[in-house]
């Protein structure tokens, strides 16, 4: 697009010329511009660019008063016990942030007397360690990774304290302590204690070794570029320090569809690079392993894990990493899953594998993430009893208590794959006697890709929280996903939480500032999965956008409703995304999901729509919850509406609790959530001037584009279940757009009236495209209306093989031109559901017969199709 923007003002030319000056639409206006005047002046606005770089961790200044004031109670010395990497980070950080927060430059001095109030980073000897021989229970690792904070005296001048048995723990306390003072903006009388609640707090990157990133959208990998690590490391070290605020203690920099070189002597010191460069920040790499690497990187004929070749060759291997990289945290494999080879080629079970390399990891204190998401996606969907839901559960229950101390099982966090409602997936109360730990999407993979606005920590709460029902048979209540996973429910010695994060070199990691709430709001639950999701979306916007409460209270909302306004207009009911599951996870396509072996089925008929996974008539997959979760799963009464077609098929005509059937909430619900995608953009606008321009511009670029993408999903959803249903929408809106004209029945000069794969993903019959031989041409729309001021809609195709270019005349009077070379986040060179993108032109005043004519030019393969224009009553 021209300008990163899909609302255009219209010129002023547009104004002057018309004939058609409406005084109170004019007072209108002027009205607004007036507030607006004032409201700029009262509140001078941010002038600077802000990149999103900083992400959370701005530091910038606080508010005259409470600059004041912690200038005021600012010590100025910070006492630093020694001179190790994570301890030097840590007493740098608070320099920095002080700083930035406060422009006072604080001095760092070593442990001794001082003669000045002094901020003193203090590390006590680990009592727990001392008094306990076992070592590894979770609640000492973590009360080892933890700290407080606290006031008193040192060498006799007032102190502020940061105490903790680890040098990470004293890392995490400076963050703590500059983001206490960033939200609250005081020091005095400062008393933090905080635990992590699990010692497992990492992300997975999923980043190829040519730079590419599997699943991210926020450009390409900061970690590997041309088959190497890349030269330049301070990203890398930025990341971690993003990484450490938030106290997440490792990440995985290779993507676990993995290439089996990363292990070989050639990688290593590569590797070993990107450890140096996040270690001061606690952060230990980790490393995605192929498990046939004994056969394609070693020279051993066969990788079956009880073949002592194959055995002798992962000590070997594991042994050459730890000497590159000696506090490596260890390995994540995903075997036998999507066509990644594993066990089952010689007949060897998960725990064969696991142990392995688990055993060749332990000498050097290494851990094993094994991937449960096992599944065969060649599954014969004419079977009806077939269901992928039941595979994690299936493959790994039979082998609890197989698995060696230093195995994680990592599992994603509903039974399919990060749809936008699932249950939490039943292997968590189905592991007694195995590590855990639940694997959180970060990046919007089936979640709208960073173009749309879905803030995460609502459904991970949701998640979280849900009690499995998992403890003994007379009391079996109280027992949360976040307490399972943790490994506190059943005693596991390790447990807790990996984020699939994916960010990448756009400025602001991952492509929309407001994502990286989802960042921040995972490395927090990790650290605390007790708190809610809306204090955690007012702690990251006051340190993002700053504590004033109008700009604060506005972007919290925007988040906290984000979800389930994604969910809307996507996939209501727990029918799932309802995207094109076979290709790239972003527009509407829901015949994609039937019909093949992936198993994301939802099983829509003619009569009927949902996957029956009850026990007494369908899959089965129910009765892999413990009793009491099972029965309330099971029974049409009990069952939550939010999941009843993830658990049942029922007719489109099948009553919800609110009294409405299945097929007009479904339709209600897209109409509504598309609304409120559109009403979240405007309420973004209204932020201009209270945030700085380029982050604004930005957001709103995406929420804009949002908005316009929530109505292709809401036109293709509801056309698509009515033909399939055959029910029609009480309300009438389905397959009727006041004001919309589509493009295939326009005036067309050059343009050629062209159907659309999948036909859902056209509004009307087809679009209208350029042929190849024409470079350019014309739709002429008639306005037909009642005189007066319109917003005009034009809905395109921005496809990412080429940049057409695009024209809006009234008449001889250009209203807005554009090049659509905007870029879909997974790229599509079709003009689909992913593609189809809209425009708007505000405020063109229009007499009934007056000609809209968009002229195309194409480029390359994208042929500047057109789906329709839509003219409504401006704003
Ligand atoms: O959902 C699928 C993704 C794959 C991914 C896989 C996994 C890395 O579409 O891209 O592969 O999940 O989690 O392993």
């Amino acid at each position: 697009m021209l300008h990163g923007s899909a609302v255009s003002a219209p010129s002023p030319a547009t104004w002057l010329d018309s004939s058609l000056v409406d005084c109170a639409f004019l007072w209108r206006r002027f009205a607004i511009v007036v507030s607006w005047l004032l409201f700029v002046a009262a509140d001078p606005a941010p002038t600077f660019a802000e990149t999103g770089y900083d992400g959370w961790l701005r530091y910038s200044p606080l508010p005259t008063e409470q600059l004041e004031r912690v200038r005021a109670e600012l010590p100025a010395v910070i006492v630093s016990p020694g001179d190790s990497p994570v301890v030097v980070a840590a007493a740098e950080e608070l320099v920095r942030g002080f700083r930035g927060m406060t422009g006072r430059v604080l001095r760092i001095a070593e442990e001794g007397p001082v003669k000045e109030a002094a901020i003193v980073l203090s590390r006590f000897p680990d009592v727990d360690q001392q008094r306990s021989q076992s070592g590894s229970s979770p609640r000492r690792r973590t009360s080892v990774e933890g700290f407080s904070i606290d006031t008193g005296h040192y060498h006799g001048q007032p102190a502020i304290f940061i105490h903790s048995s680890s040098d990470r723990g004293l890392l995490y306390g400076a963050f703590a302590l500059l983001r206490y003072v960033a939200l609250k903006g005081t020091l005095v009388d400062v008393a933090l204690m905080e635990t992590p609640c699990a010692p497992v707090r990492i992300v997975n990157q999923w980043d190829n070794l040519d730079g590419s990133i599997e699943r991210g959208y926020g450009g390409r990998s900061i970690f590997w570029e041309n088959d190497h690590v890349v030269a330049e490391m301070t990203r890398i070290g930025d990341y971690a320090r993003l990484l450490a605020s938030v106290g997440i203690n490792g990440c995985s920099i290779n993507n676990v569809n993995a290439d089996p070189r990363v292990i070989s002597a050639e990688y290593l010191p590569e590797v070993a690079r990107i450890a140096a460069a996040m270690r001061p920040w606690g952060v230990q790499v980790y490393l995605s392993l192929s498990f046939a690497a004994p056969r394609e990187v070693g020279s051993a004929p066969t990788f079956d894990p009880l073949d002592p070749v194959a055995v002798a060759y992962w000590k070997e291997a594991i042994d050459a990493v730890y000497r590159a990289v000696p506090d490596l945290g260890g390995f994540v494999l995903k075997a036998d899953s999507e066509g990644r080879l594993g066990p089952s080629q010689y007949g060897r079970s998960h725990a064969d594998a696991a142990n392995v390399i688990a055993r060749a990891a332990q000498p050097h204190g290494g851990v094993l993430f094994y991937r449960g998401f096992v599944y065969d996606h060649r599954m014969d969907w004419r079977d009806l009893s077939l269901d992928r839901a039941r595979a994690a559960y299936e493959n790994f229950r039979p082998l609890d208590g197989q698995f060696e101390d230093n195995v994680v099982i990592q599992v994603k966090h509903g039974p399919i794959d990060f749809q936008v409602r699932e249950p939490p997936s039943s292997l968590f109360s189905g592991l007694e006697k195995t590590n855990l730990a639940i694997e959180l999407m970060v990046s919007q993979e089936y979640l709208g890709q960073q173009k749309h606005l879905v803030y995460q920590p609502t459904m991970w709460n949701w998640v979280l929280d849900y009690d499995l029902q998992a403890g003994s048979a007379d009391r079996p209540a109280g027992t949360p996903v976040k307490e399972l996973v943790a490994g506190r429910t059943f005693g596991r010695p390790l447990g807790g939480f990996v984020g699939v994060a994916n960010v990448g070199r756009d400025a602001n990691w991952l492509g929309h500032h407001l994502a990286m709430a989802n960042l921040y709001g995972f490395g927090r639950l990790a650290w605390n999965a007790d708190l809610s999701a809306e204090s955690i979306a007012r702690e990251w916007t006051g340190l993002t956008f700053g504590t004033d409460e109008e700009v604060l209270g506005t972007i919290v909302g925007l988040l906290m409703r984000s979800w389930a306004i994604y969910e809307s207009y996507t996939g209501p009911l727990g029918i799932g995304t309802l995207t094109d599951i076979i290709h790239i996870h972003f527009g509407p396509g829901p015949e994609s999901s039937e019909y093949n072996g992936w198993g994301q089925w939802h099983r829509a008929n003619d009569t009927g729509v949902g996957m029956n996974r009850t026990v007494a008539t369908g899959t089965g997959f129910i009765g892999q919850y413990r009793p009491r979760v099972a029965a309330e799963f099971e029974s049409l009464d009990t069952c939550p509406d939010d999941l009843l077609l993830f658990m049942h098929h029922v007719p489109y005509v099948h009553r919800l609790a609110s009294g409405k059937t299945v097929i007009q909430h479904f339709y209600d619900e897209h109409y509504a959530g598309a609304e409120a995608a559109a009403a979240a953009a405007e309420i973004w606008r209204t932020l201009a001037g209270r945030v700085d321009e380029q982050r604004h511009r930005e957001v709103q670029a995406r929420m804009d584009f949002q908005a316009g993408h929530a109505v292709v999903w809401r036109d293709a959803i509801c056309r698509w279940f009515r033909k399939k249903s055959g029910v029609e929408d009480e309300q009438g809106r389905v397959g009727v757009y006041p004001g919309r004209q589509e493009a295939e029945d326009a005036e067309l000069v050059g343009y050629k009236p062209t159907s659309i794969d999948p036909w859902e993903a056209a509004s009307g019959s087809s679009s209208a495209q350029l042929p190849a031989e024409t470079a350019r041409g014309t739709a002429t729309f008639r306005f037909v209306g009642e005189p007066g001021w319109y917003d005009v809609r034009v809905q395109y195709f921005d496809e990412e093989d080429g940049a057409s270019r695009f024209r809006v005349r009234l008449g001889e009077q250009v209203l807005d031109e554009w090049l659509a070379d905007d870029h879909v986040p997974t790229p599509t060179t079709k003009p689909d559901s992913h593609s189809s993108t809209r425009r708007t032109i505000r405020g063109v005043p229009l007499r009934p017969g007056d000609a809209i004519v968009v002229e195309g030019e194409a480029d390359a393969d994208e042929r500047a199709g057109i789906d329709y224009v839509e003219i409504v009553a401006a704003e």
